[in-house]
């Protein structure tokens, strides 16, 4: 079996970033790979390398799994699940510490940047965020990886990992491709437009969620940082304001960046802004009703006991398998 992995991690609301970079892919890839199986999961393990309140990160896992399917994922395609539910991705996480170098681990910027914003102590497993990562994705041979820019360091590891692991054990794990979305592989925040729209970033101005109101998200874009020229052209490095809304209208409308300049290239700023809000209120309505009504369903969590029971069938045995080949325990 083919298979494709990817998550998120429940630390907040999911924003159109993590959507158009993340989720909306799935959707499109799911309709071009249909002999793929999707494992998507809930990266709640992940979470805890920064804090976390127990009460939120509970709600944050229900409100991400009800997210994933109300945005349209094929769940006949799908294993959709909760990563601390599958203990396969923890016991896969201790092993593969074993092959990766402090090294390694110390040149991702990731763990640098997060480290930087942290105020007290760094957590461990911050620094081995990307050999959890690693494992999540190697328990099922992944053969692709969909992710955002931020990650590719990450999948980059992964891939050193696998072929350590390979070169005692050949052919142990499939050694995965990163799949970066062209147009939204980094959908930067609306107020600063040099650092990429994060569900942890404290100003909500920053980030349109996905369950905002059509009223909140057209005041988010009206307020978007651009630039004094008022010409509609793209320049990722002149223009990053501007520049970042025409790609989330591309990414929206499944058109080119050309086009939706064509189109506009008489407008003014007000005018982009207010049809930009249009479409992104337009767009998530569907969604915002399908999730809504999913929380509250058993549909939700049958779906995540499916999921989990599609991932364990998998995951523990290529556990069984790597413990065997390492020489742990007895094997009797
Ligand atoms: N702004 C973004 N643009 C494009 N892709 C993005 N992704 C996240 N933000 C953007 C992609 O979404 C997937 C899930 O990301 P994640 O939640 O596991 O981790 P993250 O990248 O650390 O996301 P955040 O929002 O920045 O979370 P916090 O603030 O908690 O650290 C990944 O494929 C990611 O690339």
């Amino acid at each position: 079996m083919k298979t494709i992995v990817s998550g998120i991690q429940p630390t907040g609301a999911i924003n159109i970033g993590t959507y158009l970079g993340s989720i909306k892919n799935f959707v499109a890839l799911q309709q071009a790979h249909p002999d793929h199986h999707f494992f998507l999961f809930i990266a709640d393990t992940h979470a805890l390398t920064v804090p976390q309140d127990p009460v939120k990160l509970r709600q944050a896992i229900k409100e991400l799994a009800a997210m994933y399917v109300a945005c349209g994922i094929n769940l006949k395609q799908t294993s959709l699940f909760v990563q601390s539910a599958v203990s396969a991705h923890q016991e896969m996480d201790v092993l593969l510490q074993s092959f990766a170098y402090m090294g390694e681990l110390e040149r991702m910027t990731q763990y640098k940047d997060k480290a930087l914003k942290q105020t007290s102590g760094i957590r461990a497993s911050l620094f081995t965020y990307p050999v959890l990562m690693a494992g999540d994705i190697l328990l099922y041979d992944a053969e692709f990886v969909p992710v955002g820019d931020d990650q590719k360091q990450h999948l980059e590891l992964t891939r050193t990992i696998a072929e350590r692991v390979n070169h005692q054990f050949p052919d142990f794990f499939n050694v995965p491709k990163p799949l970066i979305p062209e147009l939204t592989a980094r959908i930067m925040s609306l107020q600063n437009p040099d650092q990429k729209m994060s569900k942890s970033d404290p100003n909500v101005k920053s980030k349109i969620l996905l369950t905002d109101d059509a009223a909140i998200i057209k005041k988010r874009i009206r307020s978007a940082v651009t630039d004094s020229e008022g010409t509609i052209r793209y320049d990722a490095n002149s223009k990053k304001g501007l520049s970042n809304l025409i790609r989330i209208y591309a990414a929206l409308e499944n058109r080119t960046i050309s086009d939706i300049v064509k189109r506009y290239e008489t407008s003014d700023y007000q005018t982009f802004k207010a049809d930009l809000g249009d479409l992104v209120a337009s767009h998530l309505e569907p969604i915002q009703a399908r999730y809504h009504s999913l929380l509250k369903s058993q549909e939700l969590i049958d779906i995540l006991n499916d999921g989990q029971a599609g991932a364990e069938a998998l995951a523990i045995k290529k556990v069984q398998r790597f413990k065997k080949k390492l020489g742990l325990g007895l094997n009797r």
